[in-house]
C-alpha cells in the first residue's frame, strides 16, 4: 500500500491555500458592457470599485448583442452586463451578490432586471424600491438569491 509521506501531505495543503487565495483575488477581476451614453452604468462601475473589483470597462454600441452571447435572458434584461469568471452580471448587483456569485457553480449570472431606484448606481435621494436580486440556473430556471426591501 502506498503511504503519501506527512510532509508531503502539508506541502499539498499549503499548496491548495495558496492556489485557492489566489482564486479569490482573480475572482474580483469584471468586466462591464455599458452603452457609451450610460450614467448608472458608471455609477455601478465606481461602487464594484469601490468595493474591491478591478474593473475592464467596455464601450459596446450595441448591448442587445452582448447581453445575448452572455446568455442573459431577455426577462432579466437591465442597462449593463458585467461578465465574471464566466458568469453574467446583468445591471446593478450589489457588489457583496457579485462577490458571493463566485460560490454557486449551479448559476449561470445573476441579474437585478430594470433599474430599481435605491440600488448601487441608482441612488436617488435615499429612496429605494424594493427589489430581487434573481440567479440564472444552468437548467435556464429563475431563482431569487437576495431580496432588498423598499425604504
Ligand atoms: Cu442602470
Amino acid at each position: 500500500m502506498l503511504q503519501s509521506h506527512p510532509l508531503r501531505r502539508l506541502a499539498l495543503l499549503a499548496l491548495l491555500a495558496t492556489s485557492s487565495l489566489a482564486q479569490a483575488a482573480e475572482s474580483l477581476n469584471i468586466d462591464v458592457y455599458r452603452d457609451p451614453n450610460c450614467g448608472c452604468c458608471k455609477a455601478w462601475i465606481k461602487h464594484l470599485q469601490e468595493n474591491g473589483f478591478t474593473v475592464q470597462d467596455h464601450v459596446e454600441p450595441n448591448m442587445s448583442q452582448v447581453k445575448q452571447d452572455l446568455g442573459v435572458a431577455p426577462r432579466l434584461a437591465s442597462c449593463h452586463t458585467g461578465k465574471i469568471n464566466g458568469k453574467f452580471v446583468e445591471g446593478h448587483v450589489p457588489a457583496d451578490q457579485v462577490k458571493a456569485l463566485a460560490a454557486r457553480d449551479d448559476l449561470r449570472g445573476l441579474a437585478v432586471p430594470g433599474m430599481p431606484m435605491g440600488s448601487p448606481g441608482m441612488e436617488v435621494d435615499g429612496r429605494q424600491d424594493a427589489y430581487q436580486v434573481i440567479g440564472l440556473t444552468k437548467g435556464d430556471t429563475d431563482v431569487v438569491v437576495a431580496e432588498y426591501p423598499a425604504k
